[in-house]
């Protein structure tokens, strides 16, 4: 005895299944050109940050319990540097790695992924760091799959954070802390389409969070698409448009 009742709505959950797959838009984000540079002080005071536009949508794709903490960001250019200006609510803040290329991602940490030129998608970087300086940063020359460049560390990297809170205790409640830092476009010059960059340039990338020892929890800005947290999704990254 057949049940078309029950047939029909088994057709219904996997048509939607593939639908949520295929409706994925990459986010958008223009980056506008600083009219001078911030000052790199670890406050986003400076007046030309308020004509950034805001990054406030991360999304949690791993989330199984916990406290979804919010993140800021905004991102400005010149022909000098990539800067980055980001908040990060957090209740319990940790920050213990200073050394380059250490366990950054044992510790509340933010990470951008850079594509200089979406023709050559397997050409990203990444780059992430924790409140009190501490930078991991790796190129991969040949896509996620692939080894990474043996040893890759960003030259001239101008870094400031601050915090509201405690580091390290998680006895107490803590509010977050904020970094500001320029990133000077001689780091991806083998790979832009222009150097320095010109308005209209396209890039391609991702800006993520995780670590901490209490509530740990990843968020990112475009979503990945992976069933378990895996950051080096590059057919998934965001795309950033250099503006005036
Ligand atoms: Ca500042
Ligand atoms: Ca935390
Ligand atoms: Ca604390």
């Amino acid at each position: 005895m057949s049940h078309p009742a029950v047939s029909g709505l088994i057709l219904i959950c996997v048509a939607t299944t593939f639908a949520v797959a295929d409706d994925f838009q990459p986010p958008e984000y223009t980056i506008r050109r600083a009219a001078k540079p911030p000052t790199i002080d670890g406050k986003l005071d400076d007046h030309v940050w308020k004509t950034a536009g805001v990054i406030q949508d991360f999304v949690f794709p791993w989330h199984t319990a916990g406290e979804k903490e919010p993140t800021t960001a905004r991102l400005l250019w010149d022909d000098e540097c990539l800067y980055i200006g980001h908040v990060c609510s957090d209740k319990h803040i940790t920050a213990v790695h200073k050394e380059r290329d250490g366990k950054i991602p044992e510790d509340d940490c933010f990470e951008i992924m850079l594509m200089p030129n979406p023709g050559t998608p397997e050409k990203y970087y990444n780059l992430e760091w924790n409140v009190i300086g501490g930078i991991l940063d790796n190129h991969r020359p040949h896509g996620p799959d692939k080894p990474r460049a043996e040893k890759w560390d960003a030259q001239g990297l101008r870094f400031a954070g601050t915090y509201i809170g405690t580091l390290n205790d998680d006895t107490d409640v803590d509010e977050s802390w904020t970094v500001e830092i320029a990133i000077p476009w001689e780091n991806f010059k083998p790979h832009l389409q222009h150097f320095p960059p010109q308005p209209g340039d396209v890039l391609k990338g991702n800006l993520n969070r995780h670590g901490g020892k209490t509530n740990l929890q990843y968020s990112q800005w475009a979503h990945g698409g992976t069933p378990k947290p895996q950051f080096h999704t590059p057919g998934r990254f965001g795309k950033f448009t250099l503006a005036e």
